[in-house]
């Protein structure tokens, strides 16, 4: 059997954990597992980012009437006009936000991925 030997400071060296000089299947595999686990932390980080960004979307939801209701309270006019002006596109955007999110969801949930 030929003797292999891997570039020093590569990411390869760093796979021989335990300093012999040997990569060994056992250290190949936990590697590819440390990879794996890594790109699923990733995908839950993103997937949570989209959940935040959807809840602060039905938040914001919540707070544009309120903004309505302290124009009116306030005699801001002009404010509330500009508001119930934005209003149409807002929530048309809003939906547009949750039911993108609701529909990639589960369209990614039956193609299992
Ligand atoms: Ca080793």
């Amino acid at each position: 059997m030929e003797n292999k030997t891997v570039e020093p400071n590569s990411e390869l060296s760093k796979m021989d954990t335990n300093g012999d000089n040997i990569i060994s299947q056992k250290e190949y595999e936990e590697s590819e597992r440390a990879i794996r686990l890594e790109l699923l932390r990733n995908q839950d980080q993103k997937e949570d980012s989209k959940l935040k960004m959807v809840w602060y979307s039905l938040f914001s939801l919540m707070v544009f009437p309120l903004l309505l209701m302290i124009s009116s309270v306030f005699g801001l006019e002009d404010s509330g006009k500009h508001l119930s002006a934005m209003s149409s596109i807002f929530f048309l955007t809003i939906g547009g936000i949750v039911s993108v999110y609701f529909g990639a969801d589960s369209y990614q949930k039956r193609n299992g991925k």
